[in-house]
């Protein structure tokens, strides 16, 4: 089938994935493939383990451990070619509207271009504008950060505190606690996105309004968490320092696309920091919407970490696939979700401040790619996005790790690493890396009925201990977790999905999903709220639960 052209953005006339002969090839493949174990591929081919790797941008990868064959490694990346995800790239780069259902450009890569370079939306070179921003930020971090600013009554501003949600509040709240290392420890940072009111409660009880400054973080300033959130800060601030409207200027600014509503709001636009329609809020973490991570690291850290991720740009969009660290890891994904069947991901980082990292991995991932309706607008005929899930090691090791070693699903696993821990204590990191490379290990070969008995197991016994092996996993390493790093590593996830949703023939940059969130829960609030009369018309359940609710809100 072919596919509908969009003007200068998406490769015309496109088949349809399944009738590909890459993929016909990948089935036929896979066929043969499929039973082979990890044990028989690493006896065939004792090199496999150095052979297997590549590595961009500080970032190495071992995906030696994955149930593939030279030749698979050969059909995945025909099944690219094929895609036309080379024109892809380079569209996403050139600044087409690839994101054609909001007819967007999509350029998270001009954010990190360097100064000088240019990048054309419109005909109109989004570079110096980008770095404007960024000139900005600077300049309002360092007064923060050396406390020329100050707060209302005089005092230098302690307490930051971010209010955004999803891709507002993902990234922010994931680099903060990534690159926590790297921060002022004078200043504490607080991040604030569920409506749940005690989500701020919980974050200002401790502090002192005098010495609190908000970073408003929404791309549209009508979100109704964050607005919520906004307005009950703006509350409080004005409470604990005597009611003087002039105070907001000192403690509030706005990151956002929208002016008219941040000076509606009472935000000086002085005090805005902008970016475009054309960065995508879960692609937002190195623009405005990281002020809060430049407030914490420093500016020229910021900036380390923007140099992380246009080198991971410049790799993925210049370097032969077949040395290519997102497409490898993104033909991967495919090939465990659309030939074996595997449902989900694990993302396993071995480094504590990474903690958020699967988190935030999640919405880049299933954000992007839970779609189910093609570019030309009619379904797909196999499984798109997997669902990320995961947690830092080695604390997974003595919970959910079980099921994947010895329970029914197949489950691709991601082990990130570092070979020096930025707090070193005695033999802690030793032994954190010795688990990295035991459990890829044992996921990979497992243990076999022979090995179990030679134990002096009894062979009642045998079969519960046995491990199967043959999980796939890739370990992805670097020397040290720096911003650089840190930058390069989200890259490198960004373009992956970008690979998958291009050969999936997916628009990876829309979610009417979460648009639709955004308005069901409107016409509901005057529901609960009404002193008087409401009238309901939703099914029998709702209708039940919202008077059951009604009730038992004003029973004591
Ligand atoms: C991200 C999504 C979504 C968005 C939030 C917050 O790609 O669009 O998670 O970031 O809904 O939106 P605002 O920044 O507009 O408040």
């Amino acid at each position: 089938m072919g596919i509908r052209a969009t003007p200068g953005a998406i490769p015309q006339a496109l088949e349809r994935l399944t009738k590909r002969k890459a993929w016909k090839a990948l089935e036929a493949h896979y066929a043969r493939v499929r039973r082979l174990h990890l044990r028989e591929l690493f006896v065939e081919d004792p090199k496999r383990g150095e052979r297997m790797t590549a590595e961009a941008a500080g970032i190495f990868i071992d995906y030696s451990k994955n149930r593939i064959t030279g030749e698979t490694v050969k059909l995945l990346i025909q099944l690219a070619e094929e895609s036309g995800l080379r024109s892809q790239i380079d569209a996403m780069f050139r600044g087409d509207k690839i994101n054609f259902t909001e007819k967007r450009s999509v350029l998270h890569v001009a954010l990190r271009a360097p100064n000088g370079t240019s990048i054309l939306v419109d005909g109109e070179n989004v570079v110096p504008q980008v770095h404007a921003v960024l000139d900005k930020m600077t300049e309002f971090s360092g007064r923060v950060r050396n406390g020329e600013w100050k707060g209302h009554t005089g005092k230098r501003i302690r307490y930051v505190i971010n209010i955004g949600i999803g891709g507002s509040d993902l990234g922010p709240v994931m680099a903060y606690e990534a690159l926590k290392h790297y921060s002022d420890r004078a200043m504490t940072f607080r991040f604030v996105s569920n409506i749940d009111g005690t989500d701020f409660a919980e974050a200002v009880r401790d502090l002192d309004a005098a010495e609190t400054l908000f970073i408003v973080s929404s791309k549209t300033f009508t979100t109704l968490e964050t607005m919520t959130n906004a307005h009950s800060a703006r509350a409080w601030s004005l409470a604990g320092l005597g009611g003087d409207e002039k105070s907001v200027a000192k403690h509030f600014v706005a990151v956002s696309t929208n002016a008219a509503e941040v000076a509606k709001f009472g935000i000086d636009t002085a005090n805005m920091f902008g970016f475009w329609d054309w960065v995508g809020g879960r692609y937002s973490m190195d623009s405005a919407i990281g002020l809060s991570t430049m407030l914490a690291i420093g500016p020229e850290n910021f900036r380390a970490m923007l140099e992380g991720f246009h080198q991971m740009d410049e790799h993925f969009r210049t370097v032969p696939f077949e040395q290519n660290l997102p497409v490898l890891m993104g033909l991967l994904g495919i090939w465990y979700n659309d030939f074996f069947g595997a449902q989900t991901v694990a993302v396993l980082p071995y480094e504590q401040y990474l903690k958020r990292f699967p988190a935030y991995l999640q919405q880049l991932t299933m954000e992007s790619n839970g779609k189910h309706v093609t570019i030309d607008g009619t379904d797909v005929d196999y499984p798109t996005g997997p669902i990320y899930w995961g947690e830092p090691g080695t604390n997974g090791q003595h919970s959910f790790y079980q099921l994947i070693h010895q329970g029914t699903r197949l489950i691709p696993c991601d082990f990130i690493a570092f070979a020096q821990p930025l707090i070193p204590i005695g033999r802690h990191h030793d032994m954190l890396l010795a688990n990295v490379f035991a459990q890829t290990e044992a996921l990979a070969f497992g243990t076999t009925p022979e090995q179990v008995n030679a134990e002096g197991t009894p062979d009642w016994l045998v079969p519960h201990r046995v491990l199967e092996g043959n999980h796939p996993s890739n370990t992805i390493l670097a020397a040290r977790l720096t911003p650089k790093i840190l930058g390069a590593l989200v890259a490198l996830y960004e373009h992956s999905v970008f690979t998958q949703g291009a050969i999936w023939l997916i628009n990876s940059f829309d979610q009417w999903g979460v648009e639709l969130g955004k308005v069901l829960a409107q016409r509901i609030i005057p529901e609960l709220e009404s002193e008087t009369g409401y009238s309901l018309g939703h099914d029998s359940s709702t209708d039940n639960l919202i008077r059951r609710y009604r009730n038992l809100k004003t029973t004591s």
